[in-house]
């Protein structure tokens, strides 16, 4: 059995990602297969239940208040909306369910009230429930966890060096203050980054790093390629190439043994064969539903239709663990 190892140097991490594509496959689809049944990927369908006016200037994103993009600010979804998008959502086949806001950090009051309405509104129909809602304290963690979350989604985004490049109004350090307060109410953590930003490869390396010195390692690592939207610092950044994309899968995957590497938001710009090169080199979860939070997906059909071709089959909920160890 592969170990799950904490102390990954940045040099070794890049040794794996520059492995001769055959090999670094291989390793990778030994990974997989020793830790989960490699025809299973799980259907996690998004909803963006407060959208856009957002403090923050992730130079990434369409929902900062400080770029001019599509979206238009929302008022914060109801109870009663979020709770049938669920429903429909589970009714596609998804098994979790993730509310996203566009919030800088969670503040006490009806809004987060709200927030743990739809948590155990979510549970009720027998989903997994996720939220991703920026920097929490310890005493809300608490509170989603007796809401009934599963997990929380709360991204490094990139390697330290290149974070200061990308955003400025929070810190590195902010981010796993919250991870950690996350973790220590027994939620287990989703968390990964973006690739596509002008980052080097080293940066890339050095993200996964700081993601495998996680204790436990997350119970799932989005990777996302930079969905570029007009309006935003990065609305030119040219779209990452699928094999670096497979790649960086591939690399995590063999990191982490244990955890769901979730093929994320760039998916609709990728061909079915990209596709299923990302999961032949170990991801085992995507974003099920057409539109992400703000930016389309790919649809449900097409997405039907993958796994069919491809002989692979739904993930059930039972076979989501608490903790990646
Ligand atoms: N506001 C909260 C936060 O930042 O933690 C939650 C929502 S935020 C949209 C969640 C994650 O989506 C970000 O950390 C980022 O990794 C990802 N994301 C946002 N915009 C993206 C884009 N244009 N392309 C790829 N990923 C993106
Ligand atoms: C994550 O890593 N990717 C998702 C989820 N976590 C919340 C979000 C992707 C957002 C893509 C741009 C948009 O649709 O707004
Ligand atoms: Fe706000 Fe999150 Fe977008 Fe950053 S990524 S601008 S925190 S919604």
């Amino acid at each position: 059995m592969s170990a799950v190892r904490h102390d990954w140097t940045v040099h070794e991490i890049r040794e794996i990602h520059d492995l001769p594509l055959p090999e670094l496959l291989f390793r990778a689809q030994g990974v997989h297969r020793e830790n989960f049944k490699n025809n299973q990927v799980q259907l996690c369908t998004l909803l963006s239940v407060k959208t856009g006016a957002c403090p923050e200037n992730c130079a990434y994103c369409p929902q900062s208040a400080h770029h001019k993009t599509h979206v238009e600010p929302e008022k914060m979804l109801t109870i009663d909306d979020v709770l049938a998008a669920a429903k429909r959502a589970k009714a596609a086949g998804a098994t979790r369910f993730c509310m996203g806001a566009a919030w800088r950090e969670v503040k006490e009051g009806p809004h987060f009230d709200r927030v743990l309405e739809m948590v155990r509104g979510v549970k009720a129909l027998g989903m997994e429930a996720c939220t991703t809602l920026g920097m929490i304290t310890a005493e809300q963690a608490k509170k989603l966890k007796e809401a009934g979350l599963d997990t929380y989604n709360h991204n490094l985004d990139t390697s330290p060096e290149h974070y200061k490049k990308i955003i400025t109004t929070r810190t590195y350090e902010d981010r796993l203050i919250t991870l950690k307060n996350v973790r220590d109410q027994g939620i287990s953590v989703c968390c990964g980054g973006i690739i596509g930003m002008g980052e080097s490869v080293d940066d890339r390396c050095r993200m996964l790093r700081e993601l495998v010195t996680q204790r436990p390692h997350p119970e799932s690592a989005p990777i996302n390629t930079l969905v570029a939207v007009e309006g935003t610092p990065l609305e030119s950044q040219p779209r990452v190439d699928a094999i670096e994309l497979v790649r960086m899968i591939a690399t995590a995957r063999i990191l982490m043994p244990k955890t769901k590497v979730r093929l994320s938001a760039g998916r609709q710009q990728m061909s079915r064969e990209a596709q299923l090169m990302c999961m032949l080199a170990g991801a085992n979860s995507i974003f099920y539903g057409d539109q992400l939070l703000t930016t389309p997906n790919c649809d449900t059909s097409f997405d039907r239709d993958l796994l069919a071709v491809a002989g692979l089959e739904p993930m059930p909920p039972e076979s989501v663990t608490a903790s990646a160890e």
